[in-house]
């Protein structure tokens, strides 16, 4: 079981069963997680929560809820949840992709081996230099920073002052030109918007640990006997005041103490974080961190209803102060997310299906077609972020049973599956690295070696695979990783039926190969995959239903992630767009991917 725990953290529900992994993380993580990498283990923990905790005893709810008046005031006032999904309002998001940038790794303007804002400017044409048709930019139209104010950790989780900017990458004037000079080039920015806890060096814990008067003491969570319960991680959930004979909670580690937000004085202390960000900075919205931990009810410590009304109140507020603002929750879970729809945050990360997409690579098949067909359907108008990894995981092209062709197929994939695509900065070129946390988050390899990064000496040593997998190399090589995403996110960005369309699967008679259709008003696109190192042979294709209206369509090739010059024969369409054995080719080859235009023949 300390195995299958192991395995979690390297690559998200690896061991399958959430219920296991429980299990496992309870009885296997230290209690002594390292502060230092505590909000790093953040995420990871959270894969392990069970669905529902053991029933509380009335006793350890009583001794975790605060009991204030104020408390109880802000629980009550919180808003019900409306029945009817809404679409989104925000046209940037129907055909766009988000890029997510560690500061701190990207591109270092100064010499000091971090990368700073400065940096980033300088290199924002490679995400986007605003050109629709452009070849050299990715066309990412949406950068999500992980967190950039000021942090005594190099992840910058565990803030300070939610008010400034990490002195290593700069000032706050930096900050403001950064969204200058990336709204010029048509990018919207989203920060990382850390709500449960701050650092427990910020000057708000400093002062409520050291006076029980303080005006900050019910900022947080204090109790004057240790309840004894773990929290998520299997550790501690309370720590001792180094100031007091009192403790603290603190669901990921002492550094990181929790916020209480069932006090209303902190509601409005964050609001105004919120209204800082989007008015003063204008930023266009957040991808707010750990959501599911917001407020904890004694050992029920996940997905609390209180959470979910808070949730929905922060977005209520949100939208009062910008009402095209945009926010994605981190709901780091297996279990399905459907409770935290329609109203609260636009939306959340589908991990689940991330998780499926590198099984689906590690095992060659085809399951994950299936899984977002779930997701389509169980969260109406697309609302939520689809990516391979993110900053908690093992690179894509690094996780077990993942070799190229396999990330290529996947990348084909979920850059034209329903939802808003995130791309983890370096994944475009295929950089490697596995846990610990320092090794997926290393300086970005612009070049072959750390110069392309900084002229002094990089915070974290680059990773291996800088020769094969780095920008200038990737740049010039049409067949490259860096080409494709390119391709990839601008045609998604320029085809109606990838931005918004419908998905249909269709029924493959192997599971090694599969493929299904989007569709839009016009515009009709079939993507075929074969996930295996296997060829694929003599594969039928079926739907019994689907939105494509009958008729014979002609497939060209858009996109072919081995460069051949395969054709394929047309597709015949019945009534209610059913479709009965389609055979795209004889064989379809192993480690392949196939971006399709549909058009009718006439
Ligand atoms: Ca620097
Ligand atoms: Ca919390």
């Amino acid at each position: 079981m300390a195995v299958c725990w192991l395995v979690t953290l390297l690559a998200l529900g690896a061991c399958g069963d959430s219920t296991a992994t429980t299990t496992a993380s309870a009885t296997s993580v230290p209690a002594t997680t390292a502060p230092a990498t505590t909000a790093a283990f953040t995420t990871a923990a959270a894969t392990t929560a069970p669905a529902t905790t053991p029933a509380t005893t009335a006793a350890a709810a009583t001794t975790a809820a605060p009991t204030t008046q104020a408390a109880t005031t802000a629980a009550a006032t919180t808003s019900a949840a409306t029945t009817q999904a809404q679409p989104l309002n925000i046209p940037w998001v129907k055909n766009g992709t988000c890029y997510e940038v560690f500061v701190r790794s990207f591109f270092d303007s100064n010499g000091d081996g971090n990368g700073d804002l400065n940096g980033l400017i300088a290199k924002l044409d490679y995400i986007n230099d605003g050109n629709p048709n452009s070849t050299k930019s990715l066309g990412a139209n949406c950068i999500w920073l992980m967190p950039i104010t000021s942090s005594p950790s190099y992840h910058g989780y565990d803030t300070t002052d939610y008010y400034t900017i990490n002195k290593d990458y700069g000032t706050n004037d930096d900050f403001k030109k950064f969204v200058s000079e990336a709204h010029k080039r048509g990018i919207k920015v989203l920060t990382d918007l850390v709500l449960n806890h701050t650092s427990k060096d910020h000057p708000w814990f400093q002062q409520a640990s050291a006076d029980p008067n303080s005006p900050y003491r019910n900022y947080y969570i204090f109790q004057p006997n240790n309840p004894g319960y773990d929290n998520l991680n299997g550790g501690k959930a309370f720590y001792k005041n180094p100031k007091g004979n009192d403790y603290y909670f603190a669901q990921f580690g002492g550094d990181l103490p929790d916020l209480n937000w069932r006090n209303p004085a902190v509601v409005t202390e964050m609001e105004k974080v919120i209204k800082y960000w989007l008015s003063d900075m204008d930023v266009d919205g957040f991808r707010l961190d750990a959501v599911r931990y917001l407020i904890e009810d004694g050992q029920n410590q996940a997905d609390t209803p209180e959470t979910k009304a808070l949730l929905r109140d922060l977005s209520k507020y949100i939208k009062s102060v910008k009402p095209d603002a945009f926010t994605i929750g981190e709901v780091y879970t297996n279990l399905p997310i459907d409770s935290y729809y329609p109203d609260q945050l636009d939306e959340y990360f589908a991990f689940n299906l991330a998780d499926q997409m590198v099984k689906s690579g590690a095992s060659g098949t085809t399951g994950f077609i299936d899984t977002a067909k779930t997701l389509y359907n169980s969260l109406p108008y697309q609302r939520y972020g689809v990516f391979l990894t993110n900053h908690d995981q093992n690179r894509i092209l690094d996780a077990p049973g993942i070799s190229l062709p396999k990330m290529q197929v996947l990348a084909t994939s979920y850059l034209t599956l329903p939802g808003l695509p995130f791309v983890y900065y370096g994944e475009e070129i295929g950089m490697l690295g596995r846990k610990p946390d320092e090794k997926i988050r290393t300086p970005m390899q612009w070049t072959d070696d750390k110069s392309g990064f900084t002229t002094g000496t990089p915070w974290e040593d680059l990773n291996t695979g800088i020769t094969q997998y780095n920008v200038a190399y990737q740049d010039g090589k049409p067949d490259s990783l860096l080409n494709l995403y390119r391709k990839l996110i601008h045609l998604r960005s320029n085809t109606p039926a990838l931005a918004g369309g419908t998905y249909t699967p269709f029924e493959s008679t192997n599971f090694i190969a599969g493929a299904y259709i989007r569709h839009a008003e016009n515009s009709n696109i079939m993507v075929v995959i074969n996930m295996d190192t296997s060829d694929a042979t003599a594969i039928k294709f079926s739907m019994k239903s689907s939105d494509l209206p009958p008729g014979e369509y002609k497939a060209t090739v858009l996109v072919d992630i081995n460069n051949t010059n395969v054709t394929f024969p047309n597709l015949t369409v019945g009534a209610n767009g059913a479709v009965s054995g389609y055979t795209p080719m004889a064989t379809i080859p192993a480690g392949s991917a196939y971006v399709l235009e549909l058009k009718k023949a006439s």
